[in-house]
């Protein structure tokens, strides 16, 4: 793309395009970066630079990009029959050939699907499916939804409220009445001396507490990420979820499981309940399950659920124009048959997820990281003022800003929570990307703490 092309494309996306979680004024004089292609875990911007992706574009693209076999299926499903709707008794062939194979991947008995076209409406269905299924079995009161300060759960309405993000409560009025929050099992920042498993039993006993304290008859569901992605990869202790588990059953509360970044292979197994050996009621999918080709999103509820919503539910007053849309399940059953055809979920389980660890791990050593984490293909190292601390920079965000851009510039895409550094890399990423990511990003280590000052080994 030539120079003056960009300038004016940039000027019109400052003249008239509102970005999402930005700043739009100084986003505006800076000049948005524009895109242009894909190849693999490659993107390339419109000035040429070739840019490792190790965000997966946000969280979502797990096949990788390119992959021209998507676009086939979805220009041969739009000449077949482009839209039809699931309303009026209708259907078509890829929505039910894509609910059946999400019933047959899904852990336990989470059979029965409901589509949307994002992960933040898939919440809102959840919501108000599961306040209905307790409502028609003569429990209206049962509708308190509890989530978690600093969980993510979308943008929507109930979405932002399921989410615990002071931020985006704080634009709109939010959160929407019946939903309530318990402290995360962030242990890195808030587990003070105890010990991580110890801080997790006490996290997760939060739950109990508070179902105490409304009443179970009031609690209709807890919802949780796995593994919290947008607050900063926050991998639980082990045990935390198994407790989560003990508690909802013990007050027939619904387990929420929100796998939006979690889901089609992210943590290692298909789902990331798989690998903390539990098994949710409901289940939030986005994201992956199109590895972010084609917007779609879904809800897996249990045999329990659905059966009570199919038998008492009466006429469900709920859905979306594109609810089973033909051309997105067309392009999530391709991309399913891409992931299972490449044994993708296999070699990440056996081969380059193992890779990945080991070698993202290594920057833990480094004399800015406070502590490198991972579970599958998803991870962050906290950067950190001294080290053996857990302690901040005093300026929080700065350093991580410093470091995105630094990675950028050397052809790395980071993502930057606060001072933290995100890796969720396509799950396609080979050794040796493995080999060049982990070296961009000590290079970039090392050029942040030069920056501050800061003396390293290359230094
Ligand atoms: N649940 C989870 C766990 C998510 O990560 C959503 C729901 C909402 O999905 P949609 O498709 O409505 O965006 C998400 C989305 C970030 C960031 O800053 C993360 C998401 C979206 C936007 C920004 O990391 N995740």
């Amino acid at each position: 793309m030539d120079k003056q092309h960009r300038l004016d494309l940039q000027a019109l996306d400052a003249a008239h395009h509102l970005h999402p979680f930005n700043d739009n004024a100084a986003l505006a004089k800076r000049g948005t970066r524009i895109l242009d292609r894909g190849e693999g875990v490659y993107v390339w911007d419109s000035e040429g630079n070739k840019l490792l992706d190790a965000f997966a574009g946000l969280w979502c693209v797990n096949v990788g990009y390119g992959r021209a076999e998507l676009g086939r299926v979805a220009a041969a499903q739009m000449e077949r029959l482009a839209y039809y709707n699931s309303f009026f008794g209708c259907t078509t062939e890829p929505t039910v050939a894509l609910a059946a194979k999400l019933a047959e991947l899904a852990p336990g008995d989470l059979n029965h699907v409901f589509f949307s076209n994002s992960g933040s409406e898939a919440n809102d269905t959840i919501l108000r499916m599961v306040r209905h299924f307790w409502a028609v079995q003569g429990m209206p009161q049962k509708q308190v939804f509890i989530g978690r300060h600093n969980g993510y759960h979308g943008s929507t309405v109930a979405g932002a409220s399921l989410g615990g993000m002071k931020g985006m409560h704080a634009m709109g009025g939010l959160p929407i009445p019946g939903i309530v929050h318990i402290d995360q099992p962030y242990w890195f920042g808030e587990g003070g001396d105890l010990d991580p498993v110890a801080f997790g039993m006490e996290r997760a006993g939060q739950l109990e507490a508070k179902i105490l304290e409304l009443g179970a008859d009031r609690v209709a569901a807890f919802i949780g990420e796995p593994v919290q992605g947008a607050a900063g990869v926050f991998i639980p202790p082990d045990g935390y979820w198994k407790e989560i588990e003990r508690i909802c059953r013990k007050y027939d509360v619904l387990l929420v499981a929100d796998e939006v970044i979690t889901g089609f292979g992210r943590t290692g197994p298909w789902f990331a309940s798989q690998h903390f050996g539990i098994q949710p009621d409901v289940m939030t999918l986005a994201k992956g399950i199109t590895s972010g080709y084609i917007p779609l999103g879904a809800v897996m509820f249990n045999d329990r659920i659905a059966g009570v919503l199919k038998s008492r539910g009466g006429e469900l007053a709920h859905g979306y124009t594109y609810s089973g849309h033909p051309v997105c399940a067309a392009v999530a059953l391709e991309n399913i048959r891409i992931l299972e055809h490449e044994r993708v979920i296999e070699r990440v389980q056996s081969d380059t997820g193992p890779y990945l660890a080991k070698r993202w791990m290594e920057l833990g050593a480094h004399p800015l990281v406070g502590e490198a984490r991972i579970l599958g293909m998803v991870g962050a190292i906290e950067l950190v003022p001294s080290k053996p601390s857990r302690r901040y920079f005093p300026d929080r965000g700065t350093v991580g800003a410093t470091c995105r851009d630094l990675a950028l510039a050397n052809g790395l895409i980071l993502r930057a929570t606060n001072d933290a550094m995100l890796l969720s890399p396509p799950l396609v990423i080979s050794r040796s990307e493995i080999d060049e990511l982990v070296e961009k990003a000590w290079k970039t280590l090392d050029q942040t703490a030069t920056t501050l000052g800061m003396k390293t080994a290359a230094a």
